[in-house]
């Protein structure tokens, strides 16, 4: 018993700074992931965001409430700087779901009447009349699909297409 004791006391030290160690790697990963993607876009651009977005509208919806985006083909070059202004003119409340064309970019922010989000965004929901710009740079080229994920309304045809080209 008294030997069991003893053992686990000259363990400890061992734990401790393994512990230690394991915590500092992990605060250095997390460091690593959530600085990768500004700094990627503030030092591959140099003065990108200062330089005006490209402004492109999406319509979720239309005010004859049909199930589709309107345009429902958006296309990107990778390394520029959008504002997707994003409304929905119908009274039906829709999704843009996007989540793989979300991974793709660096969003800078989404704005909402008087409310800013920073970081990753994959899914906005607009309610009837509702309004948001989405502000961000295509950093992966590729195809991306759109869907409005309310039930039935992706089957209905409310989907898109997203490119990001380099
Ligand atoms: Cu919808």
């Amino acid at each position: 018993m008294s030997s069991l004791v003893k053992k686990s006391h000259q363990h400890a030290p061992w734990r401790q700074l393994l512990r230690r160690i394991y915590l500092v790697f992990t605060l250095l990963i997390c460091l690593g992931l959530m600085g990768a993607n500004p700094a990627m876009a503030t030092s591959t651009s140099g003065d990108l965001l200062k330089t005006p977005a490209i402004e492109i509208t999406v319509s979720l919806g239309n005010a004859a409430n049909e199930l589709k985006f309107e345009p429902s083909r958006l296309e990107f070059i990778a390394g520029k700087r959008y504002t997707i202004r994003l409304t929905n003119p119908s009274q039906l409340k829709h999704y843009f779901t996007a989540k793989d064309f979300a991974d793709a970019i660096w969003t800078q922010k989404v704005q909402a009447g008087k409310v800013e989000i920073k970081g990753a965004i994959h899914e906005l929901e607009l309610q009837p009349g509702g309004v948001a710009e989405w502000v961000f740079v295509p950093l992966k080229s590729g195809n991306y699909s759109l869907r409005c994920s309310i039930a039935g309304h992706t089957e209905a045809g409310m989907i898109g297409a997203i490119a990001i080209s380099n």
